[in-house]
């Protein structure tokens, strides 16, 4: 009897990895690339855990050839990585360089070769320090820069690359970047933190055109939805809380990305922290360039409570005062977030009703969990957290296609080890296992598991 498979995905979803360059090339010396916000940040001491920096990462620079046929033994159909924006424009305003250019078009080239369809992201946090020291995200001309070096990326790749995002999660470059502190470059305003939101959000519209013109076939971007649940469903004021919390994560992003510009609640609550006078006429047009692919990053849900003096979070300006966020409980992945596959199938769902007609791609989710000991002595890492983790969200996605979501594909995060941003590479999110002294690559038990639900389309 052949083995059945008891899930099946539908005929043509998607399966594949993703990455993001400052957390894997290294070289960032290399070919003329310039220093971006990361290689500045993760130099500043105390921002990144032990003073880990992307220096060397998993050396995918030199290392992309072994990658790749990886990425093939493993089955995977499409890979997600993002271009280094300071490889590109190395300060950020100058001449377009050449060599940056042409390790994307190696790349690219080694992945077709395989059979794997490259999708590319064009900015994952790795700013130009050069656009930085003139204000970075909190200034207007960002975002114009942002949309030239699409365009200069798209006129090298754009002839065998067919899916483009924009950018990665903004909330977390927003927030995280200019408001808490937490991400590069470091800045703590709330002020700042809604301009960047702001030129973010014109950056990818600008872009959008841009690449819409220079004919791009596929079209996206990737935010980093939450799932946002109060702690007592009959409590109005965590009914508040949610509202206040959804606006500031979720609504912020989605309505003007398809149309219906900023909610108002939103924008009054900015507007008591900030004169939104960065908002101009005509912005929300250009922001609502439409796209074809909305990329979803999920991890953990959120849950809140309506407090008066409520502690808040340091994410979310403004919320201090009205909002509780409860700590995660139940199993913990190494991040300490929950583990909670319902979230997943909720937040689908969610953004299927309220913005109907936009087709969905996971573009990330996963788990970090810490390394079993032997790993080098046995040559196999026993991650059957990570499997369980990952065949419990497949599981939850698989439900919200079965109730009608349009979701196109999976992208695990990630394929390798890699450098954690703040939490440097004491947190490991891979598939496969990365030596750091050795550079030697070891797929784990679930990337091969990983690989079983590949060449079955199911669980
Ligand atoms: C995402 N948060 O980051 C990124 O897209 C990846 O580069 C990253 O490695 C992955 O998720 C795992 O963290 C996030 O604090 C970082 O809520 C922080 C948060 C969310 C996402």
């Amino acid at each position: 009897m052949s083995a059945r498979s008891e899930l099946r995905f539908p005929e043509g979803f998607v399966w594949g990895a993703a990455t993001a360059a400052y957390q894997i090339e290294g070289a960032v010396r290399e070919d003329g690339r310039g220093p971006s916000i990361w290689d500045t940040f993760s130099r500043t001491p105390g921002k990144v855990f032990q003073g880990h920096t992307g220096d060397i990462a998993c050396d995918h620079y030199h290392r992309y050839p072994d990658d790749v046929a990886m990425m093939a033994e493993l089955g995977l159909q499409a890979y997600r990585f993002s271009v280094a924006w300071p490889r590109i424009r190395p300060d950020g305003t100058g001449p377009v360089n050449p060599r940056g250019l042409d390790f994307y078009d190696r790349l690219v080239d080694s992945l077709l070769a395989r059979g794997i369809d490259p999708i590319v992201t064009l900015y994952h946090w790795d700013l130009p320090q050069g656009l930085e020291d003139r204000g970075g995200w909190t200034t207007r001309e960002t975002a114009e820069h942002f949309a030239d070096y699409a365009v200069a990326v798209h006129q090298r790749l754009g002839d065998r690359v067919r899916t483009w995002t924009t950018l990665n999660e903004p909330w977390c470059s927003a927030y995280l970047g200019y408001g808490n502190g937490v991400h590069a470059p470091g800045g703590q305003d709330a002020g700042d933190a809604f301009r960047a939101v702001h030129h973010l959000l014109l950056g990818h519209g600008l872009a959008t055109l841009a690449l819409r013109a220079a004919g791009v076939e596929v079209l996206g971007i990737t935010l980093n939805l939450a799932d946002v649940q109060p702690a007592d469903a009959d409590s109005p004021a965590d009914a508040a809380a949610v509202r206040l919390v959804d606006g500031l994560h979720n609504r912020i992003f989605l309505d003007p990305l398809t149309g219906a510009g900023y909610p108002d609640d939103v924008l009054a609550h900015v507007s008591r922290l900030v004169e939104p006078d960065f908002i101009r006429d005509g912005d929300e047009k250009v922001i609502a360039a439409p796209i074809d692919l909305l990329g979803i990053n999920y991890y953990a849900p959120t849950y809140v409570a309506g407090r008066a003096g409520g502690a808040g979070g340091s994410a979310y300006p403004g919320s201090a005062g009205s909002v509780e966020f409860l700590p995660p409980v139940g199993p913990l992945t190494d991040m300490g977030w929950m583990i909670e596959p319902a979230g997943l199938t909720r937040l689908l769902e969610r953004v299927a009703a309220d913005y109907p007609g936009l087709p969905m791609i996971i573009t990330e989710n996963g788990a970090a969990f810490p390394d079993k000991a032997g790993t080098e002595r046995t040559g196999w890492v026993a991650d059957t957290d990570r499997v369980a983790y990952l065949d419990g969200h497949l599981r939850a996605v698989h439900q919200a296609i079965s109730r009608g979501v349009d979701l196109r594909g999976y992208l695990v995060w990630s394929l390798l080890d890699n450098f954690e941003w703040a939490e440097g590479y004491r947190k490991r999110f891979g598939i496969v296992h990365v030596d750091y002294l050795t550079q030697r690559r070891t797929p784990k038990e679930s990337a091969r598991w990983y690989q079983g639900v590949i060449s079955r389309n199911g669980l």
